[in-house]
């Protein structure tokens, strides 16, 4: 049995919708990997770094054989041959591929924190995060009550319809 991981995608330079699902076609195509679910599509106000294009977010279930560190690996292999290059720290990319749980894992390694770090601040994450996996409860909170209170929740808009 592979280990259940979600990861969250987002674009917001050259064709958005182009590089996300470039990005999904390239994870299926991993290896050891299954794609198990899709979110929505959604168009979000960029948070962080504000001088920069609104973004295309998603999230994507798999199920992978892949342990972390390989995957993540993977994961910023996808990123480079998809152009990202990290200029601005928070800036524009062309992809961004986090892994945002792992299982029920906690793991803090120098180069990987699962669950990610800020998901739960972060709507951009939360609201597709919900779409494929609406009973999420993390340290005891459901996920409609995270993303009442995220900052960014009123800049989200639905900008493609997958389920
Ligand atoms: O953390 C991922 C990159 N990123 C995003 C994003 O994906 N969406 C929105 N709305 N704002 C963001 N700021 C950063 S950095």
């Amino acid at each position: 049995m592979g280990h259940n991981v979600y990861l969250a995608l987002g674009s917001n330079m050259g064709d958005r919708e182009r590089n996300l699902s470039d990005a999904i076609e390239q994870i299926s195509n991993m290896g050891k990997t299954i794609l198990k679910a899709v979110s929505n599509i959604y168009e979000t106000k960029p948070v962080g770094y504000l001088e920069q294009e609104d973004f295309l977010n998603m999230a994507v279930a798999i199920e992978t054989e892949l342990e972390p560190l390989v995957l993540l690996h993977k994961l910023q292999e996808i990123e480079k041959l998809l152009g990202r290059t990290r200029e601005i720290h928070w800036g524009p990319r062309t992809i961004d591929i986090d892994i945002l749980l792992y299982n029920d894992s906690k793991i803090n390694a120098p180069r990987l924190v699962v669950p990610h770090p800020r998901m739960f601040e972060r709507a951009f994450v939360l609201k597709p995060l919900k779409d494929i996996y609406p009973g999420t409860v993390i340290d005891g909170m459901e996920i409609d009550e995270l993303i009442s209170k995220c900052g960014d929740r009123n800049g989200i808009r639905l900008y493609m319809r997958n389920i």
